[in-house]
């Protein structure tokens, strides 16, 4: 990814159990869930995903330029491959 900084994505769990997604490198906050607004919005880096869940948050990609991944927080799935990689092409030109 380049040109933008700041990104809204959204995560949406459609499977029948919670998964916790974890994302390195940035911290990112908690914009809704199912459409309603987080309360006590804070800086993290794991959400969990209930069952059904759309989850919106905001990620400042800012600071670092290289590979970062993501992952489901339950080892079991992130061994079973529930994980990604991305590209940030220039992280470094914030201001
Ligand atoms: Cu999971």
């Amino acid at each position: 990814m380049q040109g933008r900084f700041y990104r809204d994505w959204e995560l949406v769990n459609e499977a029948d159990m919670d998964h916790p997604f974890h994302l390195h490198i940035f911290p990112f906050v908690v914009l809704s869930r199912n459409e309603n607004p987080e309360p006590g919005r804070m800086w993290r880096d794991t959400v969990n995903l209930g069952q059904g869940d759309r989850v919106e948050i905001l990620v400042p990609f800012t600071g670092f330029t290289g590979t970062v991944m993501y992952h489901c927080h339950i080892v079991e799935h992130e061994d079973l491959g529930m994980m990604g990689l991305f590209a940030v092409l220039d992280g470094s030109a914030h201001k």
